[in-house]
């Protein structure tokens, strides 16, 4: 086997090894610059035309100012402007987002990490940590949730980082190896509302560049401190099922349902 191949199937075979230790890995591809360019203007375009979206579009988007004020440091709503914390469904603004989630990378990163060919999108969202105050995230499992789930963990959410991340600008902490119990615990948690919430400086910080992508056990603990950095932190999260394993919740989107295969050869 020509030698770049296999050092890029080694690299996966350790990132597979690492989601399944750690309950998160960072996954070894990058998207083309010309992709990564064409997301990064599509939600430049969101971000700079909310007043002008017309009412059911607007909908589709969570604003910092309708959220609490702890979750930015106490920073009043009337100076968060229209500073969006997620856009939902984004490909019913750009088509880009569903070119994202058909791409080889995306499917081979999904297939690998689940140990399945025949995949199913549930959602795609973009998560933004406004520069200065874009919120903190609780530490949270995403498995069980109410909205967009399956009766057992079989999914994951794979984030691709727009514009990088580091500690400043709120990188992802993860709390390794806490994917370790099994589904009942974790609804049995969820139910109870007594999961662990460590210190977040007890977490690791997942800290990354542009365009890189992060891979997350839908039963890792996770979550991440506020944006206190001039720079925006804007991820395009997609979560991710078996395809066998029907959805559960209450939530439906555009693209939930949609199969990723394995292109014929
Ligand atoms: O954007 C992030 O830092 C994490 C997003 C997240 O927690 C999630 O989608 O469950």
């Amino acid at each position: 086997m020509h030698s770049m191949v296999r050092q890029a199937n080694d690299a996966r075979d350790q990132a597979v090894l690492a989601y399944h230790q750690d309950g998160y890995t960072a996954w070894p591809a990058s998207l083309s610059q010309d992709l990564l360019h064409r997301l990064g203007s599509a939600t430049h375009a969101i971000q700079s035309q909310v007043a002008a979206l017309p009412q059911e579009m607007q909908a589709l988007l969570a604003f910092e100012r309708d959220l609490s004020t702890t979750g930015r440091g106490g920073i009043d709503a009337k100076d968060v402007g229209d500073a969006i914390f997620i856009i939902g469904d984004p490909s019913r603004f750009d088509p880009v987002f569903l070119e994202l989630v058909q791409t080889p990378i995306i499917r081979q990163a999904a297939s690998a990490l689940l140990g399945c060919e025949d995949l199913a999108l549930h959602f795609i969202n973009v998560t933004i940590k406004h520069p200065r105050f874009g919120r903190g995230i609780g530490w949270h499992r995403d498995y069980p949730n109410p909205s967009y789930c399956t009766e057992h963990a079989d999914f994951l959410r794979l984030m691709l980082c727009l514009d990088g991340m580091d500690e400043t600008s709120g990188a992802t902490r993860f709390i390794p190896g806490s994917h370790m119990l099994s589904d009942a615990q974790a609804v049995e948690e969820k139910t109870q509302r007594n999961w662990p919430k460590p210190s977040p400086s007890t977490g690791c910080a997942l800290t990354c560049g542009t365009g890189h992508i992060v891979a997350i056990h839908p039963k890792v603990l996770h979550g991440g401190p506020m944006n206190t950095s001039s720079r925006p932190r804007r991820n395009i999260v997609i979560q991710i099922g078996k395809a066998s394993a029907p959805m559960t919740g209450t939530e439906r989107d555009s693209v939930s349902g949609l199969r990723l295969r394995r292109p014929l050869p």
